[in-house]
């Protein structure tokens, strides 16, 4: 029997000690599943609304309110439903909201009910549940493949208490090895992991301090955005990678957190810079000729259309050009996207629009186009490992969960170890 016979809300711990929901989902027959939501630091302003309590308890972060509106307003509608009528349950929840933006609600409170739901449904059909989420929405995956990992090990921006403003640099292996011709996952992370111990000896040894930020990555204050760039293949090579030839590099610039609206500048304090949206395409284009930089996430902000416009005509055709603030997972932002002719490459995350329809109904709009799927986490995360099942089901071609370090990144690249191993691709 697959009918939900309860649903508890209670608020929980992110990875940055701020609260956040856990919904366990009882079936009738007493069968339980769990899932819980991760939270943004440098969030687009188009984002489904994380509904906050803004009151005396942990600073405004409580979630007290959000798991009210899911003991009051959803239990009682889906108490008896069949669990595995996902899309039913989700859209049930977006009428219950009623507002654009799940404000009411709370996307929050909306998405761990739905990912609880997709894990019921996986466990009630006797599935995994990418299998459970390729079947359930006909994403008609048959040959399943893991997606490239990109590792983050150089944590800026909102997401570490260092002078860099770029938010992130990633480590993103090739697919294929010099002699052989398709590398597994797991040699995927471990030459992320190699890499990663390798950079933090190599800053040590340069006098930097190597704590680590949100996303697990290094946090140090260092000279020059460039600067880690150079650290990152000067410590591939220490590991036996070259960067050019074994691994490509990523830049997540968030840079909707370092445009000024009013006089239309992107400002960069530690390189005592700043530019319009042309001249900071033409930075990319500089580094394009002396990195080998792959992957190029939020390079403008968030509502510059004309500007990614450029963007995209510029450096499309030799990288990919990846829209997160811009697109919030959002099919109506895509589809402007699509009529502005913006990115090639899409971040996918649940949380910022609230349920797992609309997430894979803005995944297959973007397949539709031939945009590259990337499947990424939260700066805030949990160590609910949904988003690694949810990449497979969706044959993302990359997943962004964090370095090589803290526990609630590394659950994601260990349950697709997992994931490959029991498809036995590598064997
Ligand atoms: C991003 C994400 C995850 P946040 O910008 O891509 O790395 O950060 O969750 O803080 O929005
Ligand atoms: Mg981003």
């Amino acid at each position: 029997m697959s009918k939900i016979k309860n649903i508890i809300a209670r608020e929980i711990l992110d990875s940055r000690g701020n609260p956040t929901i856990e919904t366990k989902i009882i079936l009738n027959n007493n069968m339980e599943v769990k899932a819980s939501t991760p939270s943004g630091a440098s969030t687009g302003a188009h984002e489904a609304t994380e509904l906050r309590d803004n009151d005396q308890r942990y600073g405004g972060f409580g979630v007290l309110k959000a798991i009210k509106n899911i003991e009051s307003k959803i239990v009682p509608k889906l108490i008896g439903i069949d669990a595995t009528k996902q899309e039913y349950i989700d859209n049930l929840m977006i009428k219950l909201d009623g507002t654009e933006n799940k404000s009411k609600l709370g996307a929050n409170a909306i998405l761990s009910v739905s990912l609880a739901c997709a894990r019921a449904g996986a466990l009630v059909t006797k599935q995994e549940l990418y299998e459970y989420i390729n079947k359930s929405y006909e994403l008609q995956v048959t040959n399943y493949k893991l997606p490239t990992p990109c590792f983050n090990v150089f944590n800026g921006g909102k997401h570490a208490d260092t002078n860099l403003d770029f938010q992130e640099f990633m480590i993103i292996p090739y697919q294929h090895l010099e002699k052989k011709e398709n590398k597994s996952f797991c040699e995927k992370v471990r030459m992320g992991a190699e890499i990663f111990h390798e950079l933090g000896k190599v800053l040590k040894q340069a006098g930097f301090d190597t704590d680590v930020g949100n996303e697990g990555g290094y946090a140090p204050d260092i000279v020059s955005s460039i600067q880690a760039i150079e650290l990152i293949m000067a410590a591939g090579i220490r590991a036996g990678y070259t960067a050019g030839k074994d691994f490509g590099l990523g830049i997540d610039v968030g840079s909707s957190g370092l445009y000024d609206q009013q006089t239309k500048k992107y400002i960069f304090k530690l390189d005592r810079a700043y530019f319009t949206n042309t001249t900071l395409i033409g930075l990319y284009y500089e580094w394009l000729r002396k990195y080998p930089i792959i992957y190029l996430e939020d390079g403008l902000a968030e509502d510059d259309w004309q500007g990614w416009h450029e963007l995209t005509k510029e450096l499309g055709k030799e990288l990919l050009v990846v829209g997160d603030d811009l697109f919030v997972t959002n099919e109506q932002r895509l589809r402007q996207g699509l009529k502005e002719k913006v990115a090639n490459a899409i971040i996918i995350k649940p949380n910022q629009v609230g349920t797992l329809t609309e997430t894979i109904n803005c995944v297959k709009l973007a397949q539709k186009h031939n945009y590259k799927i990337i499947v990424s986490h939260r700066s805030g995360e949990t160590v609910d490992d949904f988003i690694a099942d949810l990449a497979v089901a969706v044959n993302a071609d990359y997943i962004k969960a964090g370095s090589l370090s803290r526990g609630e990144r590394i659950t994601k690249y260990n349950r697709l170890m997992e994931i490959e191993n029991n498809l036995k691709l590598f064997l």
